[in-house]
């Protein structure tokens, strides 16, 4: 029995205003150029399917008013981002320098970042050099992030933009296919005496008896922590113990799985368990499966 969340990787794109946001996103779908766009409200939401994913695409407004409120909110919770440079921009550099290192502080550390060194087709524009000094670029090596690549880019002439889409599509891909599922053994819900409602075990046979073992461990020694305490280790497994409102949640799973995923998705089952309840639906343990089965990523 395994659970897999669902989500579709969030690409968002930043930049100053004018830098060429929106202008590279209309590029990227299309394959065209088009110069007209009035400057972006808040944000633009796209989305973009490649085979059995699809990627929902933020375009953020690049004024100051929407950098100050929406950035750091779409920027924490992303998977891949851009950063655009209008590299004829030569004045604000200070002001791109501020951004550029909040949006790297914000990202996740295993999220994707590309710095387009934009409208490339420009004469009058800075030579690479003069961008990574300016902006401190090479720190980028000592920045906790694990990955980062620059692409001189242009929506006029379309250089590099399929080149970048490609390295970000593909790498957030492997890094979510790579991402284990989390092997779910068992499942409880207590009440607020801490009596089970439901307690179901998703393995047979050894594996049966084990994790009925690891149960008893647990209730021996750990069941009083549980409102103190976010999750324990018992031998190969790991108890995640969740509250919500008079209900406890106990989610015993694999310890080789990746724990944060294996709290969402405890989570996840733990709220649609108990909108079943309020709706007086029965939950037996076949009920219990398919729930487990319908939290698959979905992309
Ligand atoms: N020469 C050139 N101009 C570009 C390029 N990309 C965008 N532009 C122009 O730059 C201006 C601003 O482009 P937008 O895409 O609207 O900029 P934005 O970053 O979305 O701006 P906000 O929505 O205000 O944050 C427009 O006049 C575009 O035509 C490029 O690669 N080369
Ligand atoms: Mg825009």
């Amino acid at each position: 029995m395994s659970i897999r969340k669902k989500i579709h990787p969030m690409i968002t794109i930043t930049g100053l205003e004018k830098a060429g946001k929106t202008t590279f996103i209309h590029r990227l779908k299309t394959g065209e150029f088009k110069d007209d766009f009035n400057p972006t409200v808040g944000y633009d939401l796209s989305i973009i399917k490649e085979e059995d994913y699809r990627f929902d695409v933020v375009d953020l407004g690049g004024q100051q008013a929407f950098r100050s409120t929406f950035w750091e909110n779409f920027v924490s919770s992303c998977q891949g981002c851009i950063f655009v440079f209008d590299r004829t921009d030569k004045d604000r550099m200070e002001l791109v320098k501020e951004w550029l290192w909040k949006v790297e502080e914000w990202l996740p550390k295993d999220a994707n970042f590309a710095f387009f060194a934009n409208k490339s087709d420009q004469e009058d524009s800075l030579n690479i050099e003069e961008i990574v000094k300016e902006l401190d670029l090479t720190k980028f090596s000592e920045s906790p992030l694990k990955s980062f690549r620059i692409f001189e880019t242009s929506s006029v002439t379309g250089q590099n933009i399929k080149e970048c889409w490609t390295w970000l599509s593909q790498s957030i891909r492997r890094r979510m296919e790579a991402k284990h599922s989390v092997k779910v053994y068992s499942f409880e819900i207590l009440d607020d005496r801490l009596e089970p409602i439901i307690d179901e075990i998703f393995v047979e046979n050894e594996k049966k008896t084990e994790i009925q073992e690891v149960k008893q461990v647990f209730q021996a020694h750990s069941l009083k922590m549980i409102d103190s305490l976010p999750s324990i280790n018992i031998d190969n497994y790991v108890v995640h113990m969740l509250k919500k409102g008079d209900y406890y949640a106990i989610l015993y799973v694999d310890k080789d799985d990746e724990q944060s995923l294996a709290r969402e998705t405890g989570l996840t089952l733990f709220f649609e368990v108990l909108s079943r309840m309020k709706r007086e639906l029965k939950i037996d343990k076949e009920i219990m499966e398919n729930l487990i089965d319908s939290v698959k990523w979905e992309f």
